[in-house]
């Protein structure tokens, strides 16, 4: 009985080192230890033993038991580090790895040249200025001296909301409401420019979008002239197109500046390129912000961020900026 008890151990403790996974270890354990086990059996036979052999056998029975069970636990410490360690391993997230993998994004190329204009212009001692993108026909218009009947309403192709009075209520058509706005809340000495989004009825084709992007100048201070006006459109366009580009002033007309011009950048080719509008503020847009026109002067410039954009990196169609071809804006 003793040497079957030791052969019990011996073979438990064989499969127990042998075992590959938690289930076989309880398998192991209740052939070994459990109520139907070998070491349950031989336990009931100690009974029919004279005292001698019933303690050396009980002895045996102990030693068995404490070397099994020291077996199990040896295999159960071994299988459940083992079982944690595969579940860490499985789980493993190399977060070195995943951040060499992963491509960094951009800003979009329009964002990038709102952000290089700012930076020029504020730069140059301008304060960046924001207004709604939806307005009332007081800012769009009329305070930028264009009352209902005139003609340069029908120019601008508005986009109208259906809140309140009809025609009342516009996506702005410019960012020049900016320029109202401003002059309402603060005293002049006035150095801002306002980049933002505007909106006409354009149909989308290689040179409009329907939504767009400008960016509106405004100075108002005393003796400013005509002069300041093209010598800050000069340093700007040297400040971001570079020092071989020129820019140059056509007359034009706008009803919110008198003299009103169109202003256009040289092109490599030797041709001139229409950036935007500008002109000398008009004295009923000073008097319509309570600006007194015989103090004060001022000039203001708008042109657009999206053909500013077009322009500087050659591309052929401005619908490029917005058809969101991934594989296009990863190249600016
Ligand atoms: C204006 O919007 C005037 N507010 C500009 C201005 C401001 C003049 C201050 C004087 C003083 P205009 O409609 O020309 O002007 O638009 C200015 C620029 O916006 C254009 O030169 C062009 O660059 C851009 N733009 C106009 N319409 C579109 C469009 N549909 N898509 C893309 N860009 C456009």
């Amino acid at each position: 009985m003793i040497e079957q008890l030791r052969n019990a151990a011996s073979e438990a403790e064989k499969r127990l080192a042998e075992a590959t996974d938690l289930d076989q270890l309880s398998a192991v354990d209740s052939e070994f230890l459990g109520k139907k086990s070998v070491l349950t059996g031989l336990k009931k036979q100690l009974g029919g033993l004279d005292p001698d052999q019933r303690r050396n056998a009980g002895q045996a029975l102990n030693e068995a038991r404490r070397r099994i069970e020291t077996a199990v636990i040896e295999a159960r410490t071994r299988l459940e580090s083992g079982a944690l360690h595969a579940r860490y391993e499985a789980e493993r997230l190399d977060l070195t790895e995943q951040l060499e993998q992963i491509e960094r994004g951009h800003y979009h190329l329009v964002t990038q040249a709102r952000d290089r204009l700012e930076d020029v212009f504020v730069g140059m001692g301008f304060r960046i200025a924001e207004g709604p993108e939806v307005e009332t026909a007081w800012y769009n218009f009329e305070a930028l001296n264009i009352p209902e009947w005139h003609p340069a309403r029908g120019s601008f192709d508005t986009i109208f909301v259906d809140l309140g009075e009809p025609e009342e209520v516009m996506l702005r058509s410019h960012t020049s409401p900016v320029q109202i706005r401003t002059m309402e809340n603060q005293e002049p000495p006035i150095y801002i420019v306002a980049p933002g989004r505007t909106f006409r009825t354009d149909t989308a084709d290689a040179t409009h979008l329907p939504a767009f992007n400008q960016i509106e100048g405004l100075v108002v201070d005393r003796g400013i002239t005509l002069g300041d006006l093209a010598g800050t459109i000069d340093s700007f366009v040297h400040a971001f197109f570079g020092g071989e580009v020129k820019s140059r002033l056509r007359p034009s007309y706008f009803p919110f500046t008198e003299p009103s011009a169109e202003f256009d950048i040289s092109t490599a080719d030797g041709t001139w390129l229409e950036l935007g509008g500008c002109g000398m503020v008009h004295p009923n847009v000073l008097r319509n912000c309570g600006i007194d026109p015989e103090q004060w002067q001022g000039f203001a410039f708008g042109f657009g961020i999206d053909r500013l954009a077009v322009m500087r990196h050659q591309l052929d169609d401005i619908r490029e900026l917005v058809n969101n071809d991934v594989r296009f804006l990863r190249q600016f």
